[in-house]
């Protein structure tokens, strides 16, 4: 007879209802990596203003711009967009195998402050406040052109981002893309069949089951989803319904303000690094349509699997077959919880 089926020990495939996307969960191969390993990576912290950085206060930008003299957030427009708003729109191909369409829109550049060395948990919490209500006030701008806005921050060498100096970026587009697209149809199905928000039902089971919230405070909480495939992935919530950024109040703000520096900290302490990372909002898309079925939220991609060098990569069986990890989420929310939420810098050690 076959043994009892053990979700920390035995193979089994988790559903993402957000996408529809399955995801293969290999316990048995986990070998708790979340034990002991401190690499030594973080050498000294940069320095607070960089001569050659293009996006320091008084520098020149690689097109040729010069930066203001500017104190906290500052957004300017992408020097290499991927987006004309006067874009020439193709024709339709008429062809289903090769089908076109057009792609207009703006990208933006939000530096999160002048100090060039201050990540988000390393600011003072005003200071962080004031990058969250330029994310609501760039949301809310760009809302009224465009039907999707995309506010993203890629955070570390591992991802493709070669500046230390904390900065995100914000796309608006004409169309919703493929991801909050799929997000959109799974809320809209689920709020049609069950009558209430899919994600503002997840954020009161996860908040009863404990075993995947990593932070939560009065506002916000912060889960390791149960179909995450990066193994530090979250997913933060608000706890009421929210349908987008620029509907936070004042008081939420906050609490954003505090969630955020809480979970960067745990994720920089867990293996005493700069926490390298993908994260985004999703909110309800600005066109027409019913907004109830939506809840904002913020996914946070890391790719860092043991240490600060020991990355996952979604590879072979990812690319070919479907995302597989071997941590399971509740082991890594548990990893999570477990490290203090008081930055490392801040606390002296262990890097420099
Ligand atoms: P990432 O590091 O996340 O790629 O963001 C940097 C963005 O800043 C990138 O899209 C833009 C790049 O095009 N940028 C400018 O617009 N001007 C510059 O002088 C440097 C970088
Ligand atoms: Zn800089």
């Amino acid at each position: 007879m076959r043994e009892p089926f053990d979700p920390n020990r035995h193979p089994h495939r988790r559903l993402n209802p957000l996408t529809g996307r399955w995801l293969l969960v290999s316990p048995q191969r986990s070998q708790r990596p979340w034990q002991g390993q401190h690499d030594d990576v973080a050498t000294q912290p940069p320095d607070n203003h960089d001569p050659h950085c293009h996006l320091c206060p008084g520098n020149v930008r690689a097109g040729g711009a010069a930066n203001p003299d500017y104190r906290g957030p500052w957004v300017f427009d992408n020097d290499f967009a991927a987006l004309q708003a006067e874009a020439p729109e193709p024709a339709d191909s008429g062809d289903p195998l090769f089908q076109v369409r057009p792609a207009q829109g703006v990208c933006r550049v939000l530096c999160y402050s002048h100090d060039h060395a201050l990540t988000l948990p390393e600011l003072a919490p005003q200071a962080r406040r004031a990058v969250v209500d330029t994310w609501c006030a760039q949301v809310a701008e760009l809302g009224r052109r465009w039907p999707w806005v995309q506010v993203f921050e890629n955070k570390g060498a591992m991802m493709g981002c070669s500046n230390p100096h904390p900065h995100g970026q914000i796309w608006a587009t004409d169309s919703v893309p493929d991801e909050p697209a799929a997000e959109d149809a799974a809320q809209r199905r689920w709020f049609d069949e069950r009558g209430s928000p899919l994600l503002v039902e997840l954020e009161r089971r996860e908040w009863a089951a404990q075993a995947r919230v990593v932070c939560a405070n009065d506002h916000f909480l912060v889960v390791v989803p149960w179909w995450a495939t990066w193994p530090f992935e979250t997913l933060l919530l608000p706890r009421r319904a929210v349908a987008r950024l620029p509907d936070l109040g004042p008081e939420q703000r906050e609490a954003l303000s505090g969630i955020l520096g809480e979970l960067t900290a745990r994720y920089d302490n867990l293996f005493g690094c700069s926490f390298p990372y993908s994260m985004g909002w999703h909110g309800a898309p600005f066109d027409a349509r019913d907004t109830r079925p939506w809840q904002l939220h913020a996914h946070f991609y890391p790719p860092l699997l043991r240490s600060a060098r020991i990355r996952k990569f979604m590879v072979g069986y990812e690319m070919l077959a479907e995302a597989q990890r071997d941590l399971t989420p509740e082991q890594a929310a548990s990893a999570l919880r477990a490290v203090t939420p008081v930055h490392h810098r801040a606390r002296g050690g262990p890097s420099p």
